[in-house]
């Protein structure tokens, strides 16, 4: 766990930086995609819960934590496959990183974070030379 202090435009120009955004969510899918067939199912996703990159998730109650995981399979799992693909993935975490650049605002704040978490690796990609 690491604090940092975030702002919106951190998470912002992360989400936009196209490449290393979806490389750093590629990671992420890889690390939660146990069994390895390309797919993330509902129990993947359930067994690693508060390791979706954000902090709230990981506060919140287990029905919390389900509520929120229903809201992304009927979101982004529109066929019914109880699966979310690498392509989905990509777009649940862009989706949810804007929701989260968004409840920020413009005001920094500093919050707690794991390590391998996305905001950890928004502000580290804020850190980075241009
Ligand atoms: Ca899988």
């Amino acid at each position: 766990m690491s604090i940092v202090c975030l702002e919106d435009s951190i998470i912002m120009k992360f989400v936009e930086d196209t490449n290393a955004f979806n490389k750093c969510v590629d990671e992420h899918f890889a690390s939660l995609d146990a069994n390895g067939d390309g797919f993330l199912s509902r129990s993947e996703l359930e067994n690693r819960s508060g390791r979706l990159g954000f902090p709230e998730l990981e506060l919140q109650s287990r029905e919390e934590i389900a509520g929120g995981y229903d809201l992304i399979f009927e979101r982004f799992d529109a066929e019914r496959t109880g699966k979310i693909d690498r392509e989905k993935f990509r777009s649940v975490m862009k989706e949810l990183m804007l929701a989260k650049a968004r409840g920020i605002s413009t005001s920094p704040v500093l919050i707690v974070v794991q390590k391998d978490s996305l905001i950890f690796k928004a502000v580290q990609h804020a850190a980075l030379p241009n």
